[in-house]
């Protein structure tokens, strides 16, 4: 009679679990669920932290069912969720190209497979632009400009004069090779530096892989090369500018001060470095994109026509407003 009883109650279960998982699953309202995959890249930086979770609060306002998966930094684990996205038959998939190229022939399966796809955060290069529908992110060349432009002028309003020889000398960390912000960046202030060749000596860029660890660990070997020659540091994101304001500080010199600070991204922790005078300024690259990407998942799958490209807004942040401003940061 026991194992009777345990056997109806097995079947009992597992009819329940099948009733769970189905991708015709209703909404309150009677609507269908919609099944949305997303590929991110991985968890780099303060940046991506926020938007990820930005990502999936967004999915849980709207009542999407989100299957998020986490490439760790390679592009192979994002074509893997992608093909995975497609075997599961989800209704929609947004991801972030880690890097700019290699897209093409999955993105095919999923168009082929008839599942639309939003480019998110990042940018890339497919030879047929239809494969997506949607790109919600942030111009990074723009990015660039804003940098260059901020550094010019504060370099003329304070006199700033290079430590030695006629030229300001700088040195950059690069985001992770390949991918549109860094490639983005590096034209748009590349294009400043190019127009102010009098001016400005670049000694060394290299990537500090957008993290704060490698920022810190390529900023002392810059110091090592260069040591107080360097006038200013341009790094590609506020984490890679963390770890070099701690290289920095190791090797005696003072961030904020000896060596011009300046980053991109605006997250809490470079906010808090130039309240305590060691960066002097953050362009902001708005990581919180979620509730764009679920509006226009909605509307993509209502049939509506929505923009082929959406930049998010963004503003620039010198230290003399950080104090200010850091209590409205939300992230
Ligand atoms: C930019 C984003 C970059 C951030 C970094 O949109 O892709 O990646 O600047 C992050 O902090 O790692």
């Amino acid at each position: 009679m026991r194992k009777l009883i345990a056997l109806v109650l097995a079947v009992a279960m597992m009819l329940v679990v099948a009733g769970c998982g189905g991708a015709d699953e209703k909404k309150a309202d009677g609507d269908k669920q919609i099944k949305m995959g997303f590929s991110q890249i991985g968890a780099e930086s303060e940046w991506r932290t926020a938007n990820t979770e930005s990502v999936k609060q967004a999915a849980k306002d709207a009542g999407i069912d989100l299957q998020f998966s986490d490439a760790q930094q390679k592009q192979e684990n994002q074509i893997k969720a992608i093909r995975s996205f497609i075997a599961q038959g989800v209704d929609i998939i947004a991801f972030v190209p880690i890097v700019e190229t290699g897209w093409d022939t999955v993105l095919k399966e999923a168009k082929d497979a008839k599942i639309p796809v939003i480019i998110v955060d990042r940018d890339l290069k497919v030879e047929d632009d239809s494969l997506y529908v949607a790109k919600i992110g942030t111009n990074m060349e723009t990015e660039g400009q804003k940098a260059f432009e901020w550094l010019n002028k504060y370099v003329t309003d304070n006199n700033v004069k290079p430590h030695e020889g006629d030229k300001l000398n700088l040195v950059i960390l690069e985001g992770t090779v390949g991918s549109t912000a860094a490639l983005g960046r590096t034209k748009g202030f590349g294009d400043g530096l190019a127009a102010n060749a009098d001016k400005y000596n670049v000694l060394a860029s290299q990537t500090g892989e957008f993290t704060r660890q490698k920022g810190q660990e390529v900023m002392e070997s810059f110091l090592k090369s260069y040591g107080n020659k360097i006038d200013i540091l341009f790094a590609h994101n506020d984490d890679m500018a963390l770890g070099a304001i701690q290289a920095i500080e190791a090797a005696g010199m003072k961030p904020g001060k000896d060596i011009i600070i300046l980053s991109i991204d605006g997250v809490k922790g470079i906010f808090q470095a130039m309240i305590e005078g060691k960066a002097n300024c953050t362009v902001e690259c708005n990581p919180l994109q979620g509730p764009l990407l679920m509006e226009t998942a909605k509307k993509v799958l209502a049939g509506e026509k929505v923009d082929k490209v959406v930049y998010v807004e963004e503003g620039v942040f010198p230290a003399d407003v950080a104090e200010k401003v850091m209590p409205e940061r939300k992230y």
